[in-house]
């Protein structure tokens, strides 16, 4: 015990980055947990923020607090141009075509909510098709069963293979003439499944049916090109990409979004109200009622631009070093199996042990400081699929080391004694 067995490489001077170069950034990281340093390897559910986007929050709330696009007065102005400027950074980060077709939103899942709700009151009818992968967050399944119940349409889901991946063939099968919209993960956030969504539009696509990615968990990892993807909507959360939480955005192409009615009504959303008729607003406003969560947004603009500055092919490279040397890692400790080995996976190690209930093994591991996140991970069908209650999942950012992946490896290793 207290050794990891596997052979050694450094992933770190094989790729050129230095994570320690970024570590330095986030003040949590440097804090000690259980008398042990921090080894935070929960990442899918949320990441760990930067001084930048710390600062960004205390400086709004310090010297630009005021509601925006409605007062003439000067904070009003200042507030209004910092959030609208987040707008333009994040259409520019993904590629979008035009701001209009970026709206704010809490999150992934209001997001989501958003065109299930209004995509499907527009185009959704008895007998319709909602076609959707068997690796779905709850995110992305349960607002679309909602909006099936509604208008009496069907939820249709693709099969996942023992490697949790979908079949390409097995998904365009099930593209029919009912069907009315495809709803894909991009990555998977319980088996780390990258989903070749760009071929799974262009399928969708020839059949007329638009499809919104679940870009919760490719933002962390992959550079996302809307324009490239093709996709009609797109999906993700500040929180997951080193910004506050609270802030997220749905991506839209201007055609199909202008076309869509409200969502929720309120302030902000309109252009005049009288009780006989209401104009509403333009894109993207007309998505956005009420008071925006203008701090977080703001700090939000810190985030991306925290990510702008590093080199994305070198982390990227990086990231998927650590993630193969944790994987050959974790895989020497005897029992452990892993689920999810698709050929293109980003951030995630889902495994379990023999005869260890994954509670356990994350319990054992919070002593040892390391944070993992055991259980369902909001994704029951695919628990379901591979017959397990649960599983202990792993997951990484560009922060993390080769240490603390050895670092998990001994915490296994004590966990299996334990219950020896
Ligand atoms: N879609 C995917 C693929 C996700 O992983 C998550 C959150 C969501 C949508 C929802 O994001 P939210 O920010 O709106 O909550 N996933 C996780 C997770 O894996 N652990 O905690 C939250």
């Amino acid at each position: 015990m207290g050794t990891v067995t596997h052979a050694h490489g450094s992933v770190a001077v094989g790729t050129g980055f230095d994570p320690e170069s970024v570590r330095r950034d986030f003040p949590i990281l440097k804090r000690r947990v259980r008398g042990n340093p921090l080894v935070y390897l929960d990442n899918a559910a949320t990441t760990q923020k930067p001084q930048p986007v710390i600062d960004a929050l205390v400086q709004y709330y310090a010297s630009q607090n005021a509601n925006v696009h409605r007062g003439i007065h000067h904070l009003s102005e200042i507030a209004t141009q910092a959030y609208e400027d987040v707008r333009a950074k994040v259409q520019r980060f993904i590629n979008a075509a035009s701001v209009r077709e970026i709206v704010f939103v809490r999150g992934a899942t209001e997001a989501i909510n958003l065109v299930a709700s209004s995509f499907g009151h527009a185009y959704l009818n008895a007998g319709d098709e909602v076609v959707i992968t068997g690796m779905e967050h709850h995110s992305n399944i349960v607002p679309w069963q909602l909006a099936c119940q509604r208008r009496g349409a069907h939820l249709i889901v693709v099969p996942i293979t023992d490697s949790g991946e979908v079949v390409v063939e097995e998904y365009e099968r099930r593209l029919s003439p009912r069907t009315k919209i495809a709803a894909l993960t991009h990555v998977s956030n319980a088996l780390g499944t990258v989903n070749p969504v760009k071929e799974m539009v262009r399928l969708a696509h020839q059949k007329g049916i638009p499809v919104l990615v679940d870009g919760a968990q490719a933002m962390p990892h992959l550079r996302v090109d809307v324009r490239e993807l093709g996709c009609d909507f797109y999906v993700f959360s500040g929180h997951k990409m080193f910004g506050p939480t609270g802030i997220g955005v749905l991506y839209g192409k201007e055609e199909i979004l202008s076309a869509m009615p409200p969502y929720q009504g309120g302030g902000d959303m309109i252009k005049s109200v009288s009780f006989e008729r209401t104009i509403y607003h333009d894109l993207p406003y007309r998505f956005e009622a009420g008071t925006p969560n203008i701090a977080d947004g703001i700090a939000y603009g810190a985030a991306l631009d925290y990510l702008t500055r590093l080199d994305w092919q070198v982390v990227a490279n990086y990231e998927r070093a650590l993630l193969l040397y944790a994987t050959n890692a974790v895989s020497t400790v005897p029992g452990l199996r892993i689920i999810g080995t698709a050929t293109e996976k980003a951030g995630v190690v889902s495994f379990v042990l023999d005869g260890i209930h994954p509670h356990d093994i994350g319990t054992i591991l919070d002593q040892e400081g390391i944070a993992i996140r055991t259980g369902h991970h909001c994704a029951q069908p695919v628990m379901d699929r591979f017959g397990i209650p649960a599983t202990a999942r792993a997951s990484f950012a560009f922060y993390n080391t080769q240490e603390e992946a050895d670092r998990l490896v001994i915490g296994i290793q004590k966990v299996v004694e334990v219950f020896k």
